[in-house]
């Protein structure tokens, strides 16, 4: 917060000894009871000596077991381990791949390893926006630096070290290293290591720079820089040379021996990884590295310090404009489903009056039909009686008539059947 106005302080001189000079003292007793972390990420391919390199820089053998050529997908093994050197205790996580450059479409190699990383950052971040939060316990697991094995018997990197890499550069501290250097003579070595270099830049990789701000480092550091990529050699047995045992390899012309570094550059990668940096990168990783992922990923969630006119915008305030913004896209929402809703029971209700009325039709029609039918059945049953009648009277006259006919024959000419049948 400070920094951009003008502060006002008066520089006052002490009269006698008050004590705060052992401020630095204080500070290192604390951080040396909380003990520090270490994380180191190794990428190489199968075989490539990662573990026999770990072992060797820590003087120590810790667990491994060597991994099959014909995993699916690569993967990564992480294992913790506490380690003491007089009073200082140091929780170092070695992670390795498995199966690196074994697949035959290498395409996706780095994404494992990519996860990997994003996925420390984030239950860092995690750990950070909590209410309650516990950072001085927390088991940081953001990886320091990363170990970049080379293979030493090629003309330079392979596509799959660059594109890896490449996608590595912003998010960990990369340090690449020929790996087996015993494998190739001085003079290929120096030619392999030019080249190594000239095809990191140009593509562009950023490698970690050890620091030169600090007066007391920055003549070695700059060496060192310049002996990037450290070509080591390391080994799990020990060979007598002199009156000691030294980690070294024996073969059938001589001895090579890891710490010797007219041998090979291992001295100087334990110096400049363990002894010298080791607080360099941590800090690198938590200032540099972990703070761009911090900021993309708080933007990304919608997070800004500042507001559409370039005010300043506190947390608070970004969370009450996301909160109102909400809120309001949600009352939206809910209103558009209400008037929606209504709409479907208009609709609903003018289909089913528009069904009724058609039905009332259908109805009315119907019944009229029905009645037609009735008056015509009815005048044909009145027709029908009417005839039936005629015929009675008609049967009677008939009786009638033969009767009289038995009896006298004069009323035949009294009776014609047209004449007295009526309408
Ligand atoms: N020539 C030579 N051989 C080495 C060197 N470092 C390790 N080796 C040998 O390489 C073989 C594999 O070494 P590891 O350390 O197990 O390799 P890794 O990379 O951990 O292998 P995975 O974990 O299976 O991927 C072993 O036989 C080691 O002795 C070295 O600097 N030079
Ligand atoms: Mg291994």
């Amino acid at each position: 917060m400070g920094g951009t106005k003008e502060e006002n302080i008066r520089p006052l001189p002490l009269h006698g000894h008050v004590g705060f000079d052992s401020l630095p003292d204080q500070l290192v007793s604390k951080i040396i009871q909380t003990g520090f972390s270490f994380n180191i990420l190794c990428i190489g391919e199968t075989g490539i000596g990662k573990s026999t390199l770990m072992d060797s820089l820590f003087n120590t053998r810790f667990e491994s077991t060597p991994s099959s050529h014909s995993l699916p997908k690569v993967q990564l093994k992480a294992h913790t381990y506490e380690l003491q050197e007089s009073s200082v205790k140091l929780k170092l996580t070695i992670v390795e791949t498995d199966g690196y450059g074994d697949q035959v479409n290498k395409d996706d190699s780095f994404q494992a390893i990519v996860d990997y990383i994003d996925s420390q950052f984030e239950s860092y971040l995690q750990e950070e926006l909590k209410i309650r939060r516990n950072l001085s316990l927390y088991h940081d697991t953001r990886i320091h630096v990363c170990l970049y094995f080379i293979c030493p018997t090629g003309h330079g990197l392979k596509a799959i070290d660059l594109v890896c890499m490449k996608k590595l550069d912003k998010k960990v501290n990369i340090i690449p290293i020929i790996a087996k250097a015993d494998c190739v003579s001085k003079g290929e070595l120096q030619k392999f290591k030019t080249k190594v270099m000239s095809e990191i830049e140009q593509n562009g990789v950023k490698l970690y720079q050890f620091p030169l701000d600090d007066e007391t480092l920055a003549e070695v550091n700059r060496g060192m820089n310049s002996h990037v990529p450290f070509a080591v050699v390391a080994s799990s047995d020990f060979v007598k040379t002199g009156n000691k045992m030294a980690r070294a390899r024996q073969y059938p012309w001589g001895i090579v021996q890891v710490e010797n570094e007219s041998h090979c550059d291992f001295v100087k990668l334990r110096e400049m990884l363990v002894r010298t940096n080791m607080e360099d990168l941590r800090e690198t990783t938590h200032s540099v590295h972990y703070e761009l992922y911090r900021k993309t990923r708080l933007q990304q969630m919608g997070f800004s310090d500042v507001d559409g006119n370039n005010e300043p915008l506190s947390f608070q305030q970004t969370y009450e404009q996301k909160r109102s913004l909400h809120q309001a896209e949600l009352q939206a929402r809910e209103d558009e489903m209400r008037q929606m809703f209504v709409n479907r029971v208009k609709e609903k209700e003018t289909e089913l009056k528009e069904n009724e009325k058609q039905l009332h039709a259908k109805f009315e029609n119907l019944k009229r039909k029905h009645n037609e039918d009735k008056k015509r059945l009815d005048e044909a049953r009145k027709k029908h009686e009417e005839d039936i009648l005629e015929f009675q009277k008609r049967k009677n006259q008939i009786q009638a008539s033969q009767h009289h006919s038995h009896s006298s024959t004069s009323a035949l000419h009294t009776l014609t059947l047209g004449k007295s049948r009526k309408k």
